[in-house]
């Protein structure tokens, strides 16, 4: 079994609904432990776009990653996904952020997700869920967020996912 953080975002169409089957889906490729809240966040890099909704997900699963990750593309394509402009808006993207205290880079994957240590609206969802996490040099996470202070990210009183994904 392998322990998960996946990054939710969505900031095109209801963006609400679009996390919450996310979350419904990720409930059948493993068994989700914990969803974050959900953070309204100020779009980084990419074209003008609207504000995103963020949260990230604690999966374990018995997937392979390259396994898993299929699974996560299948989920953004039942929500719709098109890939028109790299980080252009989207009505779901799911990406792998940590997986365990590993490494992976291949031709389809690299994890840690390479610029998560850049990204306010990862890091700290991941660590509400996650507040131990590490990197996979043993250097935790709470050791990036002073440098991502100043982008704009407001922690909703939302909760995502349907009431009973732990239960599954
Ligand atoms: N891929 C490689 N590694 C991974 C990984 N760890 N997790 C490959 C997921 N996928 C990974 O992704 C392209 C390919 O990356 C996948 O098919 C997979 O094989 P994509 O989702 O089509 O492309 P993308 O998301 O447009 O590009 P990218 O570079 O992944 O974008 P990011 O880094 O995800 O950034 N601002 C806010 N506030 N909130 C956001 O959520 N998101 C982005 C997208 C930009 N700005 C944002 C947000
Ligand atoms: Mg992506």
């Amino acid at each position: 079994m392998s322990r998960c953080a996946v990054g939710l975002g969505s900031n095109l169409g209801d963006r609400r609904a679009h996390l919450n089957a996310a979350v419904r889906g990720l409930s059948a490729v493993g068994r989700v432990r914990a969803v974050s809240s959900a953070y309204e966040t100020a779009p980084v890099g990419g074209p003008d776009q609207g504000a995103f909704l963020n949260a990230v997900a604690l999966v374990d699963t018995a997937h392979t990653p390259g396994g898993f990750l299929r699974e996560l593309l299948a989920i953004e394509r039942a929500r719709g996904r098109v890939r028109e402009t790299r980080w252009g808006p989207r009505t779901l993207d799911l990406d792998v952020i940590l997986w365990n205290r590993q490494r992976i880079a291949t031709s389809g994957l690299t994890v840690p997700h390479p610029r998560m240590t850049e990204r306010r609206f990862v890091l700290e969802p991941l660590l509400e869920v996650w507040p131990d996490a590490r990197m996979p040099d043993g250097s935790p996470i709470t050791a990036a967020t002073g440098a991502v202070a100043a982008q704009g990210l407001e922690r909703l009183e939302m909760a995502i996912g349907d009431a009973d994904w732990s239960t599954t």
